[in-house]
């Protein structure tokens, strides 16, 4: 089983639970406003620059699960797009094309931005968005999209599945308790990238 599993992380599919996802096979298309439109395999994803980072999935619900997420930054996707002058959001595609978001270049390009396909060294399962998700910690868990199958670079934000349904778009991390998955105790988070708690 694996650790976001046995910690009994939260499971999230608003689209509903899109059944068995296999690696094999699995490809994601990046393009939108670039110079070089590509497809990557997940095979080809795991050959580019790996980033392993430490840090928080914060879900706007209430719950706080940390670890050490392992994927391809997305800044080293930009370096093999180039995304045109005028690009300012990057938008995620979910499996079935049902569960969308958007989130500024700006956070794309932070350090602990991913294109995320392991979680303490496994990969994830479909449950928790494998083969590869998006995991984004300075923003509410919505941006996190997970199975992703396309990544587009635009001129504007697309609001998405959550940001339709009232959610806000700039999706900014506030203070208050969350359930800290990792330790099963309810915490106080203080606003912006989860990095510690207050009490
Ligand atoms: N495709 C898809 N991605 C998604 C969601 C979803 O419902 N469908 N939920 C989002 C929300 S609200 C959160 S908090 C995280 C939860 O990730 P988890 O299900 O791996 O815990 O995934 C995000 N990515
Ligand atoms: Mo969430």
């Amino acid at each position: 089983m694996s650790q976001l599993k046995e910690m009994g992380t939260p499971i999230f599919w608003a689209e509903g639970h899109p059944g068995p996802l296999q690696a094999d096979g699995w490809e994601v298309a990046v393009g939108g406003l670039v110079e070089k439109a590509t497809t990557l395999s997940y095979r080809g994803i795991l050959e580019l620059p790996k980033a392993v980072v430490d840090a928080r999935l914060t879900s706007v619900s209430g719950f706080s699960v940390g670890g050490k997420w392992g994927g391809l930054p997305l800044n080293e996707l930009l370096a093999i797009v180039e995304p045109k002058p005028d690009v300012s959001h990057v938008q995620f595609v979910s499996h079935r094309k049902i569960y969308t978001t958007c989130i500024p270049l700006e956070i794309a390009t932070r350090e602990r931005t991913l294109l995320a396909y392991e979680l303490e060294g496994e990969s994830l399962e479909p449950d928790y968005g494998g083969p590869v998700r998006i995991f984004c910690p300075y923003l509410w868990g919505y941006k996190s999209a997970k199975s992703v199958v396309a990544v587009n670079f635009l001129d504007r934000s697309v609001p998405g599945y959550w940001e339709t349904r009232g959610y806000p778009d700039q999706a900014h991390i506030k203070p208050r308790r969350v359930l800290d998955v990792n330790s099963g105790e309810w915490r106080r988070i203080p606003g912006g990238e989860v990095t510690e708690f207050v009490d």
